[in-house]
């Protein structure tokens, strides 16, 4: 997956000789980081060890399983990151630990916090304590180099970045309890490396999109309603920015950051182009051939970060491009929910109508309808053609891959 190789070599190398623990692969971005990694056929074995809440399913991880030889390279354990019990052991095989687990939804952060802590606090803490067990026990002799840690972190630790773009220095400043969560389980991670002297490396994440993606996110939840010719809840006035970064390049820029980083280094990992939800919107609509009419302005989220910005030229130092423009991979995407209906529609079940009926029910019954985006030519449906994003970073437009190739 990587496209250019620092010069100093890797410092993890991954092949026959590699066993990587990825935690949350049963994930959106894990089990894509798993599913790329396995069907490269290199060698490399990956343990996923994965709770499977709500948000997990075994199903992502269906192709692997359905291939012979990579399923021989592949197990599935099912537990809790904050259990000592399930990590020890598994850290212990671990040439490399990369931590995908994480309650990752903002809105479920504000009805319920606390399971976003005991994740994403006391769990991280469990695997870095794992971690540190292994480092003395290779001290000891007893076995050869001691992992190394990847956390997988997100863009919204720094909180909203109203002009300008953060770098890996900007101050964290999360402002939901899940980007709060997010910046102490990443802090933990450091004070490991500067305490024990851990090999560790984070990343931040931008917004992420693609297929498999549960359907409680923005580009899912609005293309399934689509489909389903149901109404869109926007938030606010839909002029929140985010920066959208394809789900194979986010699992391929970790996957080199893992290779390549630094040892306690950070790394930003942005997308291909911000761009507000407005537009977000309109292009997917255009896609569906729906109408714009669905949309309904509602109730802002509370604490609603207005925008997400990050610098990515440390990324792009250590060799690593972007491949996927923001229109091939919404393209991508829809054709994707629209070819694998019985997969959205099962992590549409258990608990997905209490928890609609509560994050929208009284928003919905609240809602206005929204006029088309005016920043662009309205189409022959009364919807606003696809547009492109034009930012504070003066950024265009279709295809807009910084660096790509
Ligand atoms: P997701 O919710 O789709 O997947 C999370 C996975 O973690 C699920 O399989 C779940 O079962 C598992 N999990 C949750 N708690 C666990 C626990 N205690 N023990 C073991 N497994 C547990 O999330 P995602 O969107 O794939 O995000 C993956 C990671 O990337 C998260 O750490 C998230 O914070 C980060 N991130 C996400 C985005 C994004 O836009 N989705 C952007 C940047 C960073
Ligand atoms: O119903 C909605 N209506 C709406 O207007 C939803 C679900 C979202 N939105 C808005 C809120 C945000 O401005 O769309 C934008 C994107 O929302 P989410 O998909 O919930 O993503 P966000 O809150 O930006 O966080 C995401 O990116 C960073 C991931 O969920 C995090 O896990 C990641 O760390």
């Amino acid at each position: 997956m990587s496209t250019g190789e620092p010069s100093g070599g890797p410092v993890l190398r991954l092949g026959p000789e590699t066993h990587l623990l990825v935690t949350g692969g049963a994930g959106f971005i894990g089990s894509c980081f798993v599913r790329e990694v396995l069907a490269r056929r290199d060698g490399t074995r990956i343990t996923v060890l994965d709770k499977l809440t709500y948000a997990g399913s075994e199903e992502n991880l269906a192709p692997v399983r359905a291939d012979p030889e990579q399923a021989a390279r592949f197990r599935f354990v099912r537990g809790d990151i904050a259990d000592p019990e399930a990590v020890r052991p598994l850290v212990a095989e671990a040439d490399a630990v990369l931590n995908f687990a994480a309650e990752s939804h903002v809105d479920r952060s504000i009805l319920d916090p606390e399971a976003f802590l005991r994740t994403g606090v006391i769990g991280v803490h469990v695997l870095l304590e794992a971690c540190r067990g292994e480092y003395e026990r290779a001290a000891a002799g007893e076995r050869g180099r001691p992992p190394r840690f990847l956390q997988v972190s997100t863009d919204e630790v720094y909180g909203s970045i109203e002009v300008g773009v953060a770098t890996e220095e900007t101050p964290l400043a999360p402002r939901s309890p899940y980007a709060a969560a997010k910046a102490a389980g990443e802090l933990l991670v450091r004070a490991y490396h500067v305490t024990y002297g851990l090999d560790v490396v984070i990343t931040r994440g931008a917004n992420t999109y693609g297929p498999y993606q549960h359907p409680e996110k923005l580009i899912p939840l609005f293309l399934t309603n689509a489909l389903e010719s149901e109404p869109l809840p926007l938030y606010g006035d839909g002029l929140q920015r985010r920066d959208w970064l394809y789900v194979t390049d986010h699992a391929g820029a970790i996957e080199h950051v893992l290779r390549f980083g630094e040892p306690g280094g950070i790394y930003n990992l942005p997308g291909s182009g911000e761009r507000t939800n407005r537009e977000v919107v309109a292009a997917l609509l255009d896609l569906l051939e729906r109408p714009w009419s669905l949309v309904r302005s509602v109730p802002d989220r509370p604490g609603h970060d207005r925008r997400y910005a990050m610098d990515g030229a440390r990324l792009a130092a250590l060799g690593w491009r972007n491949r996927v423009s923001f229109e091939e991979g919404l393209r991508r995407t829809v054709d994707w929910f629209r070819a694998n209906e019985a997969w959205w529609r099962a992590m549409r079940s258990g608990d997905w109508a209490a928890y609609y009926e509560r994050q929208y029910g009284a928003r919905l019954a609240a809602g206005r309808p929204v006029e088309p985006p005016v920043e662009e030519p309205v189409g022959p449906m009364g919807r606003a053609k696809a547009a492109g994003g034009s930012g504070p970073r003066g950024g265009s437009a279709e295809g807009d891959v910084p660096g790509g190739r």
